[in-house]
């Protein structure tokens, strides 16, 4: 039922950026190829959905995106938010890129709340949610990445070992997102 709901919501969105865009593009040029319509398209390079059911989760917890690609979080159950690993933000463990800027989204609890963030900077980026309580949901693993580019892994920090401030269970998660990324390459 809920499901149901985020997908229209996303598909609805999407058709009117299409629409939007097709206007513009025709307007200027009288003349619109497919490829251009793509172009053209404002929608996110990824998209991910925060869960609680059936698990606490984001889904995919994984996702790739060019350099200056944008990712659009959806909220599918519960409430949750999307927060760099940054001392900045209740001072986690820096586990983004040195000269990333940190984000934090508000905590969404409707079905259908999104968040979007354009990645400008190359590299490795973890993120968690903090429930503006800082730990809640990260104790429960509710980590995800976002690689950005092609980086040079060995000078990101987020391919560090987890430090022991994070939670067990989002440690393990971090390793296994390592694992998966190093697979990747
Ligand atoms: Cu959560």
């Amino acid at each position: 039922m809920s499901k149901t709901a985020v997908d229209r919501r996303k598909i609805t969105r999407r058709g009117f950026a299409a629409s939007v865009a097709v206007a513009a593009a025709t307007g200027a040029t009288g003349c619109l190829s497919e490829a251009e319509g793509d172009d053209g398209d404002e929608g996110p390079d990824a998209e991910v959905e925060m869960r609680t059911y059936p698990n606490q989760e984001y889904d995919p917890d994984f996702v790739r995106v060019p350099v200056g690609g944008t990712v659009r979080w959806t909220n599918h159950s519960g409430s949750h938010d999307v927060t760099a690993y940054h001392p900045d933000n209740c001072g986690r463990p820096l586990r983004i890129p040195e000269e990333a800027e940190p984000w934090a989204s508000s905590v969404m609890s409707a079905v259908g709340d999104e968040f979007e963030h354009r990645f400008e900077v190359e590299g490795v980026y973890d993120y968690l949610d903090t429930q503006t309580v800082c730990v809640e949901h990260e104790t429960v693993g509710m980590v995800g990445r976002v690689v950005v580019g092609e980086p040079e892994l060995g000078d990101q920090p987020a391919m560090e070992p987890p430090s022991d401030e994070v939670p067990r269970t989002a440690a393990t998660k971090i390793e296994e997102l390592n694992r998966r990324t190093r697979e990747e390459y």
